[in-house]
Parts: C-alpha cells; structure tokens; sequence
C-alpha cells in the first residue's frame, strides 16, 4: 500500500517537474450593454460592461494571455484599451479607435488578445472612444508568477479602490456639448469611489462603499484613477499608507498620508489596520472615512470640487459589529491648489530595483525630443458658437501640433498597409520655437496651434529620452501624459523651463519609477526614457479626456526590428472594418 502511495507521489513529482509552470490563457466575456443606475437623486442610463459599474476585474498572473470577447449591444460605437498591458508586437489589440482599429459597431464583437509580459500590480482596462470610459472600466490584478511572491509581507486581504466621475448628464452629451460650443466641458457633478459617490453628496449615504477589516490586519489597496478630467488627491483618516506599487511595477516603500493620482494611474498601498476603538470614548466609533478631491487650480477652468468618501470599518470576526454607527471621521486633505503637496509626493517614486525586479533604464540616449504641452485656442468656426477663451475655439497641442485622429482608416492600418494620406511623418523633435515657456504673459497669436495627424517615426532598438515641457499658454496645469505599448522611466522633473546643458546632471539613472502614465507639473518639465523594442503603432496622449478630445496627442510608430522576433505580428482575420 504505503509502495503504490510512495509511487505515486513520485509520479506526481514527475510530472510537476517535468510540466514547467506555464502561462494560462484566461478567457472572459463582455457584453456592453446599458443598464440603469441610480446617483446623485436620479435614475440614468448608463454604457456598462455585463450590466456592472465598475466592470469585472480580471485577474491573471505575470506572463498570462486574456482574451476578452467583446460584444457590442448598444446603439454606439466602441473600442477597448488594456492600460498599461505593453501588448508585445500585438498593436492591433491595444484599442485607442482610430489610432489602431476601427471601433466595434452596434451589433458586432471583437476578441482582444491581451499578451501580459513584464506587468505586475494594478494596471485596468477602459472604454477609447469617446468618453465612454467613464462608466466602462475595470480593474486588472496582475499576482506574481506561481511559485513567486510578492515583494512584501502577503496582505491579508485586497481592497480595490477604482476613483471614478460622475455627471447626471449623459456623458458624451457632455462631451458633444463642449465639443460643440468648442469651450470648457461642463464639470461632472461627483467624484465617485468603486462607483459610489459617497455620504457627503445627496441620496448617495445608503450606497457608500464600505470596506470591512480586522484590527491588526495588513490590506494591499489597489487605486486607481478612472477619473476623466481630474486629478485627485486621496487619504484616509487616521491611516499612513505605505506606497508599494504603481502603473503595475513595484516601488521603493514608503510611508505618506496623502497620495495624488492622475486619470490613468494606479497606485498600490499598504495598510495596517491598527487604531482601536477608543473604550473611554466608544461612541466616536471605529469607522473611518476614505477620501477623494480635487488637485487642480487653473483660473477659468471648471472643475469639480466636491469630496467622494468610502468608509473603512473595523469588524471583529465571529461577534456582530463592534464599531458604533457614528459618523467616521474625514481625513485632512491638501488643499486643491497644494502643488506641494504632490512634487513631495511624486519625487519620493522609486522603482524597487531588487534582484528579482531590475531597473533597465537606458544610461545613454540616441534621441531626445522636447515636447510642448499646452492648451491653446484656434479661430472660431462659424458653425460654432466658440466659448472658448478670447470667443475662439478651445484646442491643445503637442509641439504646436494639435493632433486630428482619422475619421475612416486607423494610423495601424495604414502603416502595415502603406496605405497613403491618413498620416504625416512630421512630429518634430523639438517645438517650433524656443520661448520662456513658463512665462504667463504670451502673446495670443502664439496660442494658435496647427492642426493635422503627425506622427513621430521610430527605428527599432533606439534608446529615446522624451522631455514634456509644460507651457503658460492657456490652462496652467499639471499633465498625465500616457505612452501606449511600454512602460516608461521617470527620470527627471522640475519647474521652470528644462535646461538641456544643466537639468540631466540630476537625473535619476538608478531607481526611476517605471511607469505608463507621468504627470508633467504644472509650470515645469518631465523628462522619460525608455527603449523602442516593441513595434507597433502607439498613442501618446494626455489622459485628462478634454485635453485629448482637444488634440493633446501624438503616436509613435516603433517600426519593425531585422529578426522575425522583432517584427508586428500578423493582424487578426477579424479585426474591425470602418
Ligand atoms: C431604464 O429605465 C427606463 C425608464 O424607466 C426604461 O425605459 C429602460 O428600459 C431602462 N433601461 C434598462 C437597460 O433597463
Ligand atoms: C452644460 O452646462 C451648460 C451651462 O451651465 C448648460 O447649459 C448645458 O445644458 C450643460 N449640459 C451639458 C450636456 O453639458
Ligand atoms: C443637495 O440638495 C440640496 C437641495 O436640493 C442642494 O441645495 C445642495 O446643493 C445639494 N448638495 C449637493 C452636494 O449636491
Ligand atoms: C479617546 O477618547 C477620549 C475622550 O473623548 C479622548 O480624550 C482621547 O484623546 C481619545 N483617545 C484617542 C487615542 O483618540
Ligand atoms: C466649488 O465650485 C463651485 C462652482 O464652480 C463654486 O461655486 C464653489 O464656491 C466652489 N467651492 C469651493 C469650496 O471652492
Ligand atoms: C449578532 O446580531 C444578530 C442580529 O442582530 C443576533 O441574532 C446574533 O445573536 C448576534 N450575535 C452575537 C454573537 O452577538
Ligand atoms: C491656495 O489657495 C488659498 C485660498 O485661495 C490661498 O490662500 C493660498 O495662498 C493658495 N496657495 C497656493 C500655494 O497657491
Ligand atoms: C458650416 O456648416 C455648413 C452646413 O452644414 C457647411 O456647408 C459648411 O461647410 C460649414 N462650414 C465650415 C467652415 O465647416
Ligand atoms: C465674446 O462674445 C460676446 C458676445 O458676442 C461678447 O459680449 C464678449 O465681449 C466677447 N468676449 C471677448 C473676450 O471677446
Ligand atoms: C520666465 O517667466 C517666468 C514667469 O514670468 C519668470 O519667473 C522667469 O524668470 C522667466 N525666465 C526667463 C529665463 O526669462
Ligand atoms: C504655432 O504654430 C503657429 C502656426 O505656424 C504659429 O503661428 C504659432 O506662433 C506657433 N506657436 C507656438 C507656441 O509655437
Ligand atoms: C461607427 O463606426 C463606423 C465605422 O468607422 C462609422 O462609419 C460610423 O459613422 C460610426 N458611428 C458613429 C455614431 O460614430
Ligand atoms: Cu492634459
């Protein structure tokens, strides 16, 4: 008996051995559909994935495929994006319409294959077209390999925290609206967290979303900003959050009370559930509020400045409730023009540079670009009635180029198909001229941007340094950029205007966080590096959706390496016609 037992296992031995540990293939189904929520008081129609809001969170390993069959059920149009997935060789699923497919009509489907390679931590999945994602979005947890661990103590429990806005009008009416009237979009009407806005706004109380720990336990929260058009700040009451993670890479730990996240980012915490409840004092409860506002203070732009809250109750297991339903108490949060506050902030990012997770930052450079980002204005249309600045038409740029997506053959397509007239190849690497960029008092004709598709040709292998140099033209804001397809290395900001002979002396080649979405401070600079190894058509925009429906964007086509390995996969037979 005990023989056939022992033979067994080595058997099963055998086979674990000898069957390395392999990547799964995950697959899921999407049906956008419309479904009614009630906030804010009323009852809307709102775009969903399967009815849900927030959608489904997909969780996968490092190194796993997901396929993602989604079916359109709605009367629009609609693309997907797997933000911050780096979809090696594999543009064609990476979603932006019109960039690399045409969108997914009312009654069709699309499968997206979704290649994770080097991604671990948070990164989420959205809606590219229109302002869909505001209400079409989700999270995506990527776990280490099997037989890997995480690079800290294993938390007891997760708590996803998906920020989001809300607007009680329908959200591309929103977006028609501005793109109309060519000014500012109307602000949304609140902040939301995992979908609810929370106690402080009206009939939203018995929603709130409530996250329930034990005393002495350690939770990883998984943020993320699925915000459209504002940066916010977050804490939570009486808590200090250890930073281990963001953009699905881990981090350097650190201790803060207050984090800033841009529309785009994720942001992985620890929290030590480690206040007791006050016995001398029992009715102040045990409950703490989890908070969301505002960062953002440029004169004449319409922002929402509410709060949205979650509430953080501390439970014993096997008794009922031990906290008291009392209020929970608000966390101090910076206030909305405490630019301070997030340079503290985001200087401390480092990437965890361990053994197990190395830094590849490329030391020396082939190309640097400098990259303008502003907001500008462009002459009234006669079919509009322009609200924007001056009575002109509200407009953004990058190195003065205010960037028009294709209306009827996506940029991927026309690269792999040569297929001419859909795109130039005039994205310069350097703005047009050379001014004090952060200087408030620019004359107005400098503020007209040209308009037209220009992208910016990469060769394969190159090592490039991209500097986002913030300007005073219009809206003084800070700007999360996005660069579809890789990750890339924060190494350097500051205010000002970049100084070129003396700013790299003080750059970070060592840990820089490593991260997809990189803020662009207000009146200063952000200088990246990454290296161009994955072909493929890829967007750059900034993530603030107005500033990207205004032309804030470019794409860079890293084109093809000698070796086959190196070279865009073949497209999908499926793919999506316009
Ligand atoms: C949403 O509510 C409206 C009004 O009650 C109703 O006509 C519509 O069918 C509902 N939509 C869905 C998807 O349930
Ligand atoms: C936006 O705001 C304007 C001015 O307050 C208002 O007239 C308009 O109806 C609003 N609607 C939408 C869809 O943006
Ligand atoms: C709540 O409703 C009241 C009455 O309609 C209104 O005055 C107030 O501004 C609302 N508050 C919020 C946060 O929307
Ligand atoms: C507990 O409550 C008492 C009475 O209100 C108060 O003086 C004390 O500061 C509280 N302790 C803590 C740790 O909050
Ligand atoms: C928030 O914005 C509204 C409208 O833009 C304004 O009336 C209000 O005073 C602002 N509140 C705060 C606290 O700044
Ligand atoms: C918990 O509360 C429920 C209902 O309020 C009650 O039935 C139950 O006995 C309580 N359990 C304990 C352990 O107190
Ligand atoms: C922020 O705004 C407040 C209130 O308007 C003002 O008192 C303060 O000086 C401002 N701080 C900065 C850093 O601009
Ligand atoms: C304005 O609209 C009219 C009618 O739709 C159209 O013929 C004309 O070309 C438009 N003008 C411009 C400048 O787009
Ligand atoms: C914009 O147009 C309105 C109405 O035509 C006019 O009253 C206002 O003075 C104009 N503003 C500017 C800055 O030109
Ligand atoms: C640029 O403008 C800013 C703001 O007006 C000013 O403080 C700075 O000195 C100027 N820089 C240069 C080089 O002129
Ligand atoms: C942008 O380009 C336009 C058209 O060439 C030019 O008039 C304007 O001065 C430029 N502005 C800047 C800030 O480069
Ligand atoms: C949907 O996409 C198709 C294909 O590109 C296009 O012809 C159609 O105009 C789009 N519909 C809307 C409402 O944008
Ligand atoms: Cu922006």
């Amino acid at each position: 008996m005990s023989l056939i037992l022992k033979l067994l296992r080595l058997l099963l031995l055998y086979r674990l051995l000898s069957c390395p540990v392999s990547a799964k293939t995950h697959h899921h189904k999407f049906f956008i559909t419309e479904a009614n929520y009630t906030r804010l008081c009323q009852t809307k129609s709102i775009m969903t994935v399967n009815g849900q809001f927030p959608g489904p969170t997909i969780y996968a390993r490092r190194g796993d495929t997901i396929i993602v069959n989604v079916v359109n059920h709605v009367e629009s149009n609609i693309t997907l994006h797997w933000h911050g997935v780096h979809q090696p060789r594999n543009p064609w699923y990476d979603g932006p319409e019109y960039i690399t497919q045409c969108p997914i009509r009312p009654g069709h489907e699309f499968s997206y294959e979704i290649l994770l390679s080097d991604e671990e931590g948070t990164i989420w999945w959205h809606a590219h077209s229109n302002w869909d994602r505001a209400t079409v979005h989700g999270a995506i947890f990527v776990y280490p390999k099997l037989g890997s661990s995480f690079p800290f103590a294993k938390p007891y429990k997760e708590i996803p925290i998906i920020l989001g806005e809300w607007w009680k009008d329908d959200v591309n009416k929103v977006l028609d609206y501005a793109l109309h009237t060519r000014g500012d979009s109307n602000s949304s009407d609140a902040y939301t967290i995992n979908g609810q806005p929370g106690d402080l706004y009206n009939c939203s109380k018995p929603g709130t979303f409530t996250a329930q720990v034990e005393y002495g336990k350690t939770y990883l929260l998984r943020v993320i900003s699925a915000a459209i058009n504002n940066e916010l700040f977050f804490a939570v009451a009486q808590h200090q959050l250890t930073v281990v993670g963001a953009d699905g890479s881990y981090t350097k730990p650190f201790n803060t009370d207050v984090i800033m996240i841009s529309p785009g980012q994720t942001i992985d915490l620890l929290l030590v559930a480690n206040q007791k409840l006050n016995t001398s004092s029992p009715s102040s409860g045990n409950r703490y509020y989890m908070a969301a506002s505002l960062y953002g203070d440029a004169p004449g732009v319409k922002y929402d400045n509410t709060t949205t809250t979650a509430i953080l109750e501390y439970v014993t297991p096997g008794s009922n409730k031990t906290f008291l339903d009392s209020t929970p108490t608000l966390p101090s949060l910076p206030t909305n023009n405490d630019t301070d506050a997030v340079t503290t902030f985001v200087t401390q990012l480092r990437s965890l540079a361990s053994k197990e997770h190395p830094v590849d930052v490329p030391q020396t450079i082939n190309e640097r670009l400098i990259i303008t980002v502003s907001v500008n204005v462009l002459p009234c249309d006669v079919n509009y009635t322009c609200l924007g600045p001056y009575n002109m038409s509200i407009s953004a740029s990058l190195n003065n180029i205010s960037f028009e997506d294709p209306t009827t053959t996506p940029i991927l397509d026309a690269y792999y198909h040569q297929i001419p007239g859909v795109f130039e190849e005039g994205f310069p690497s350097r703005p047009p001229f050379s001014y004090n960029f952060t200087n408030d008092d620019l004359p107005k004709y400098s503020m007209i941007p040209k308009t037209g598709t220009e992208v910016r040709m990469v060769e394969y292998n190159t090592s490039i340094e991209l500097v986002f140099q913030g300007t005073s033209l219009l809206a003084i804001e800070n700007h999360p950029m996005h660069l579809h397809g890789q990750s890339v290395y924060m190494v350097g900001m500051g205010f000002g205007n970049f100084d070129e002979q003396k700013d790299p002396q003080g750059y970070n080649l060592v840990d820089p966080p490593f991260l997809n979405t990189v803020g662009v401070p207000k009146v200063g600079w952000t200088a990246i590096r990454f290296k161009a190894k994955n072909p493929g058509v890829w967007f750059m925009h900034c993530h603030v959706d107005r500033h990207q429906s205004w032309g804030m964007n470019t794409v860079f086509i890293v084109k093809n390496g000698a070796t086959p390995e190196s070279k865009i996969l073949p497209p999908p037979k499926d793919m999506p016609q316009c």
